[in-house]
């Protein structure tokens, strides 16, 4: 199990939260999903031999946010 955080613009109501927590948490080997509105951050754990931080990204770029690269 792998923890890291996106940072993700875009978020800007429960709403948003619920459709980044969604789409990712429907994805295989995704363990945990929390949302920082306020801080517009994305945390998730996930099991590495099932996903992938990108494809995790991609995943909340096609739900229509912008995934903010440090
Ligand atoms: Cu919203």
């Amino acid at each position: 199990m792998i923890e890291k955080t996106l940072k993700v613009e875009g978020m800007t109501c429960q709403h948003c939260v619920q459709t980044v927590s969604e789409a990712v948490g429907k994805m295989a080997g995704i363990q945990k999903v929390e949302v920082n509105l306020e801080q517009k951050l994305v945390n998730v754990e996930f099991d590495e031999s099932k996903s992938t931080i990108d494809a995790i990204s991609s995943r909340i770029a096609d739900a229509g946010f912008e995934i903010v690269e440090d």
